[in-house]
Parts: C-alpha cells; structure tokens; sequence
C-alpha cells in the first residue's frame, strides 16, 4: 500500500495536469464520502485548479451548512472527465450510473477505508487503508500541513467538513471504531479551529418533526429474536410518504436503537421499492459484512449494507438463519 506522501505527491501531480477533474463518492453519499468530496474540492481550489463533485439523485439537505460554494452537479451521460477521484468506496457497484466515468478517463485515483469485496474499481491509483476511521481523515493525514497553512476560510471550510466524516463514520464516537487514533486525528482537526459542539448539533441534531414521527413510526415496528439478541425493525415506502420525506432524509435510524439491553446485532429493512429492501446491519462483536456480503453488499465489519428483492419475511427468515450460526461462533 502506497504511503500518504506518495498519495499526496499523486494527487498533486495529478490535478495539475488534469484538464477537467470529478470528485465522487458512492451512491446516496453520506457524511464521509461526501464531505470528503468538499474538502477535496476546496483544497484543490487553493491550489489553483476547478472540480465537480458529481452526485447520483438523493437530498443533500443534511450538508446545507457544509456545502457552501461548492461546486456540485447531478449525474448525467454527457458528462466526462480526465480526472476522476473516487472516495469512500472501492466497488463499481457503489457508484450507480457514475461508473461510466471510469472508462472514459484519463486517470482514476481511489481513495478508500472499506474492505474490499467485490467488483473492485480498476484504478491507476488506489490508496485502500481499513485503519483509517474516514477517508475524511485519511484526507486529512495526507495534506494536514497544506490545510493549516490556508487562509482561515478555506481552513475552516475543509476542518469543519473533516470533522464531519469522522463524526458520520463512528456516530459521534460511540461506535467500535473509536480509538485513540481516532481521538487524536480530531483534535488535530478541531486544533484548526471548529466548534465540535456545533458541529454536532448541526449534523445529528438538526431534524425536522417529520424526521422525528417517521423514527418513532420505525422504532414501533421493533422485534426481537433469538433470545432477544437480534434487533429487526423496517419502514415501509408510505410511511416516507406520509411524512414527505425522501428516503435520503432519514439516515442513521440504527442507532437510535443501540443502547437496547442484550443485543448482538440491529437489522434495519428499509423499503425503497415494492418487494425492494436495503438492509442495514449493525453490530459490535458479529462480522456483519461478512453476512452483507453474502447479499452483494458490503461495509465494514460491525456496520454494512445490501440489497434484497424480495419478501420481506423471507430475509428476515434468511438472516434469522445466518445470525443463529453468528451466534454460535461467539457463544463457544
Ligand atoms: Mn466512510
């Protein structure tokens, strides 16, 4: 795996000879992947050269304080680009209709902390690192010296959205992949001058009434199985309705449900189509990417994701099955 001076030194090469430069992340972006995005952009608009970070459909509402004169646009198949820089994901299967952009560019560099599962991107350059807790702070790590060295806007404007990747990827370090790496990766960032309280007030607290009915329609459907030790709970598409909102409106919903005594693992079945389910599982001892996977999905070890077409008794009576072997392997 290459080093982050050599990523750096990469990048840097890169953007100065690229004649037009996209950023991405993978599909419905969160608050890694695409804040990550807008402190790459901003930072390589200090050094002197223009990007697009090109999204799929989905609100970014949730950014609206972070996204300040970025430069965003929608996906559509009349863009192309020289270069692409690819983050927080390393399947062509996470990019949706992006991944056109791949073969018709003249460079790809992907940056990413997930493990790699399948249908891995073909890049010119990968920098893969399942240490780091964000690709925000593999970001940061890489051009810290750059970053404190800028005018206090940008400076700002790239630490706040740093910030946020690290708070986006261990929920506000409550999840198993706080350490004090982690710890001591957001005080360099915090050191640059953010406010963390706002920060978090602004990313985890800033809902709507109706964001808040809709988690309390979710938390409703609760079921426990297998001697209480696994979590399912699901939404249904006309309960976004009728509470207006997009699917991409309500993330997160996981980890109102963390604290519950006893509990191995959380299934949340979201539908997002009739008969169509993502699945989001959590979990702090079982390998729950080892079970995502099983469904064309992937993620990190204690928190992935997947698709199912189906019924959806049938996948609960599926993954019952696959968390009852779970189970078994951490009870002997
Ligand atoms: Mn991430």
């Amino acid at each position: 795996m290459p080093s982050l001076i050599s990523l750096r030194d990469e990048i840097i090469l890169s953007i100065s000879k690229a004649s037009s430069i996209c950023i991405m992340s993978h599909i419905n972006p969160d608050g890694d992947g695409f804040c990550a995005s807008l402190a790459l952009q901003r930072l390589f608009r200090t050094m002197g050269h223009k990007s697009v970070i090109v999204v799929d459909q989905g609100s970014l509402k949730r950014y609206e304080n972070l996204m300040k004169d970025a430069r965003i646009e929608l996906y559509t198949d009349e863009l192309n680009f020289d270069l692409v820089v690819v983050l927080d994901c390393n399947s062509t299967d996470r990019l949706g209709e992006r991944k056109q952009f791949l073969a018709s560019a003249g460079k790809v560099i992907l940056i990413d902390h997930h493990v790699p599962e399948h249908n891995l991107i073909n890049a010119d350059y990968s920098f893969i690192e399942t240490s780091f807790v964000s690709v925000g702070a593999i970001v940061h790590q890489c051009f810290k010296d750059d970053i404190a060295h800028l005018p206090e806007p940008d400076r700002l404007f790239i630490a706040e959205n740093l910030y946020t990747s690290i708070l986006n990827d261990t929920n506000n370090y409550a999840n198993a992949n706080t350490n004090a790496e982690v710890f001591r990766i957001a005080s360099e960032i915090t050191q640059l001058g953010i406010h963390p309280h706002l920060l978090y007030k602004q990313y985890f607290l800033n809902q709507t009434a109706s964001e808040m009915r809709y988690t309390g329609q979710v938390l409703s459907t609760i079921e426990l199985h297998l001697n209480k030790r696994i979590l399912f709970m699901d939404s249904t598409l006309e309960m976004l309705q009728e509470n207006e909102l997009d699917d991409e409106d309500v993330m997160n919903i996981t980890r109102w449900v963390q604290g519950v005594k006893g509990l191995e693992a959380i299934v949340y079945f979201r539908e997002e189509a009739p008969n169509l389910y993502k699945l989001s599982l959590r979990s702090v001892r079982l390998n729950v990417n080892q079970i995502a996977v099983r469904y064309g999905g992937g993620g990190h070890r204690s928190a992935s994701g997947a698709h199912y077409k189906g019924e959806l008794s049938t996948i609960k009576k599926e993954l019952l099955e696959e968390f009852s072997r779970a189970l078994d392997t951490i009870d002997q």
